[in-house]
């Protein structure tokens, strides 16, 4: 591979290759964004962050960014370069022809907004109003690799209209119950419509020529489908996980830790008919240990399962929360290096250490891990 004068190279084929450079984000002027329809449908019934809305509390975004700077440190004297994001003015509202919102929401999760697949990286549609813009705090650092990578293919999705006719109505209510969520979870029936291709980039996982890609809340059927006709070299694969209320990413629910073994969240499992794939190229799909919480911590739209939402740094070492011993254990037997890394206190921003980080590049090259299909 071509290296710039730089050394900087865009480039990372699946979840658990050698990690050189990574972002990760950063928790200022975060915001609890206003309600809207797609972020309503996700937020728990009982959760205390119903009907709140506004910047978040100040001592918070302090300590969110202590852990994530700690963490930045972590990884960096592990030889690992770190970026991070620009915040843009998240208290500035947006109003686009067709839609308006009061505020905008963060640059915690880079995850969700950045897809690397090879050298290119690719800005997702997004399917929160609040998050239209977020890719701008990217930008600076997305120049720059273009700049320094002759390689680099940056892209960006259509940005999608978000009008009212992206988002089911039935979902609006407050009190539709836990039981009819998982109904409709299991009956793929979303709170997103297949108005126009939708998807977040933590929706989708890389395993070399195939990414699995997770149909919920937050990517819908056209959405894939968008990503089926951008990624021609690749294979496709649409899964859902029933059992999850309120689906959005696939980080905190389907994990692979290196090549053959999968972490599944043993209330969300993969349907029998979705194993194949990996049943026939001698995959292993193990339950997630439990999280080690009862609940999350508060003002948290993420479930207590960022347990697993872990940060592999190479197929023999991944960063597990400290608080999360169980799933540190499990990793441990399953024989992985395991280093904790603290960073609960900065879930509320929305998400753990997968969530908080975005590739840029791991080594190793395209292979495929399901020639059997
Ligand atoms: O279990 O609440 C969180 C995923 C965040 N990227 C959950 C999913």
């Amino acid at each position: 591979m071509a290296e710039s004068e730089s050394g900087t190279i865009v480039n990372s084929w699946n979840e658990w290759d050698p990690l050189k450079h990574v972002i990760v984000g950063v928790a200022t002027d975060c915001h609890i964004p206003p309600p809207e329809p797609a972020l309503d449908a996700k937020v728990p019934e009982d959760s205390d962050m119903r009907g709140q809305w506004g910047k978040r509390p100040q001592d918070t975004i302090d300590r969110g960014n202590e852990l994530l700077d700690n963490f930045a440190d972590l990884l960096r004297k592990r030889g690992i370069r770190v970026d991070r994001p620009t915040p843009v003015d998240f208290s500035k509202p947006v109003t686009t022809p067709d839609f308006h919102t009061d505020s905008q929401f963060g640059c915690m999760p880079p995850r969700d907004v950045l897809l690397t697949v090879g050298n290119e990286m690719l800005e997702a549609t997004m399917s929160y109003r609040c998050r239209w813009f977020e890719y701008l705090c990217y930008r600076p650092l997305l120049q720059l690799y273009f700049e320094e990578d002759p390689n680099f293919r940056h892209e960006a999705a259509p940005k999608p209209r978000l009008t009212d006719s992206d988002y089911r109505a039935d979902y609006l209510s407050e009190k539709i119950g836990v039981q009819q969520r998982l109904k409709w979870a299991e009956e793929k029936f979303f709170v997103t419509t297949e108005e126009e291709p939708l998807f977040d980039a933590a929706d989708v996982l890389r395993f070399g020529r195939d990414l699995v890609v997770q149909h919920g809340f937050t990517t819908n059927l056209k959405g894939i489908e968008w990503l089926r006709r951008h990624f021609t070299d690749h294979r496709v694969h649409a899964v859902n996980f029933p059992g999850d209320p309120y689906p959005i990413h696939i980080d905190a629910t389907f994990t692979p830790i290196r090549p053959g073994l999968i972490l599944n969240n043993p209330q969300r499992r993969l349907p029998e008919a979705q194993r194949t794939m990996f049943e026939k190229n001698g995959w292993e799909i193990v339950d997630a240990a439990q999280p080690s919480h009862n609940s999350p911590p508060p003002l948290c739209y993420s479930s207590t399962w960022l347990s697993m939402n872990v940060l592999v740094l190479d197929p023999k070492t991944v960063c597990v929360e400290k608080s999360e011993v169980w799933q540190a254990e499990q990793l441990d037997k399953l024989g992985q290096e395991v280093i904790p890394v603290d960073l609960r206190d900065a879930y509320a921003f929305g998400g753990g250490l997968h969530c908080c980080t975005a590739d840029v590049y791991r080594e190793g090259t395209l292979e495929d891990y399901f020639p059997n299909q």
